[in-house]
């Protein structure tokens, strides 16, 4: 049972939370990057607390869908927010200074495989966070809410 408030829970790790309060200040998510590369930010809401979260993820978009990858750096169980998107797919996604809403759907097979290529050629670093974990890194796709 979720509680229904919309209270905002910042993330807990501290890099990570600093650098949504440096895109909240700067009103665009272009005030961040991860070694050069972009960054979009995923408002969605915590799948037991019912509080709203904001996620980072790096910027893996084509023809208006995005790629959100449950990488954490390789570790060998997933994000939380991965079980926050299987409760309630409804995200709000911020690119530069746009925010959308979207619904995020899980992908596996010829879908994740390309999908993936797109993530990596993104982000070269996620190739290397797949050798470092026997788990299948999961990939969304964010499709806009018509
Ligand atoms: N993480 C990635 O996995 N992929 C990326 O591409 C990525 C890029 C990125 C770029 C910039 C940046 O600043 C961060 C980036 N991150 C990336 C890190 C990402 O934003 C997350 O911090 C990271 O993936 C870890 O996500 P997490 O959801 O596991 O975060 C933990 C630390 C967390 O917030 N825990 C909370 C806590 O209080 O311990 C709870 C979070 C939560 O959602 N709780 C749910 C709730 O109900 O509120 C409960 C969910 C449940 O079922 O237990």
């Amino acid at each position: 049972m979720t509680t229904s408030n919309d209270e905002y829970a910042p993330s807990p790790t501290d890099w990570v939370r600093n650098q949504v309060e440096k895109v909240e200040a700067a009103g665009t998510t272009d005030a961040v990057d991860i070694l050069g590369r972009k960054v979009v930010i995923m408002t969605m809401r915590g799948a037991k607390s019912g509080k709203i979260r904001k996620v980072p993820v790096m910027r893996v978009e084509k023809d208006g869908v995005y790629a959100a990858v449950a990488s954490l750096g390789g570790a060998p169980k997933n994000p939380v927010w991965y079980y926050n998107l299987k409760a309630d797919p409804k995200v709000t996604l911020q690119d530069g200074t746009t925010t959308a809403e979207y619904i995020a759907r899980e992908v596996e097979g010829a879908e994740y495989d390309e999908w993936w290529q797109r993530s990596v050629d993104a982000y070269p670093p996620y190739a290397e966070y797949q050798t470092k974990t026997s788990r299948k890194i999961p990939v969304f796709l964010l499709e806009p809410v018509k």
